[in-house]
């Protein structure tokens, strides 16, 4: 091994109203022959997107050692077909209970305050404390990508995006959950991830059109674990076969 890899992570946003309005962002890892293309594609996806225009767009770039990053298999995937948002949601609540998080429908509630952020919401389930440093941005999971040679299209993939991040965030022992929407306008499949039961794909969790989505990834343990929880969250890399 000893090859060089590098990190690539992009977010684009749009002032409004003098507020910083988030509009995409994606993380990235790979080999230097793959560099270029895929900072090109990244910049294209920053402008066109369906949340709108962007007048902020940055790339950064980082060299990383091979040997820090590690490998996992993704969590085993299954879909729940639903016909509307209320029986998706319904379902979210069936998963958390099945997940022993009685409080379902009070943490579904937190979903309401997500759809700004540019990252998740870190909810304590058990004492309801969110747990993010800065709550108006949120913790972002970041240093992660699908393992091989990836899907170098500029248009993304939310599904293998997804799984990626759930993956990588289910992994952390005092995650016990994550519950997932996008914010993409035209994108209304949602999921529910743990380590339990796995990448739960729910086919409807909101109406065609809504602009809100977000995430909040699900605590439980001592407060004092916390910190450690965020610093993996933020800084472990990891590659995941798909
Ligand atoms: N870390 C933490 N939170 C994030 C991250 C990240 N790396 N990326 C996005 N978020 C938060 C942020 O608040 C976004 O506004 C919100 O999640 C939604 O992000 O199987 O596309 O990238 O087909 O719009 C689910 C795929 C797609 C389901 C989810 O999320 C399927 C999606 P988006
Ligand atoms: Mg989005």
């Amino acid at each position: 091994m000893g090859i060089d890899l590098y990190s690539v992570k992009m977010r684009a946003s749009r002032k409004e109203n003098g507020e910083e309005r988030h509009i995409s962002g994606a993380e990235k890892i790979v080999e230097q022959d793959r560099l270029q293309g895929i900072c090109a594609r990244l910049l294209e996806r920053a402008i066109h997107h369906s949340k709108g225009e962007a007048d902020f767009v940055n790339i950064k770039v980082e060299r990383i050692k091979a040997g820090d990053v590690i490998l996992r298999d993704a969590l085993p995937v299954t879909v729940c077909e639903v016909e509307t948002a209320e029986e998706g949601q319904r379902k979210l609540r069936d998963l958390l209970e099945q997940s022993g998080i009685h409080n379902g429908e009070e943490i579904l509630q937190y979903m309401k305050g997500t759809w700004e952020m540019r990252g998740a919401m870190l909810l304590d389930v058990d004492t309801m404390q969110r747990l993010e440093p800065d709550r108006k941005r949120g913790v972002r999971a970041t240093y992660m990508d699908m393992a091989g040679k990836g899907d170098d299209r500029s248009h993304k993939n939310h599904f293998q995006e997804a799984l990626v991040l759930a993956t990588k965030v289910a992994s952390h022992k005092n995650i016990i959950g994550e519950i997932c929407i996008s914010d993409d306008p035209d994108y209304v499949t949602g999921y529910f991830a743990s380590k339990e039961m796995g990448y739960v794909r729910i086919t409807r969790l909101k109406e065609l059109g809504c602009p809100d989505g977000g995430r909040i990834f699900l605590f439980r343990g001592e407060a004092g674990e916390a910190d450690d929880c965020i610093r993996y969250l933020e800084h472990q890399k990891m590659l995941v076969r798909i």
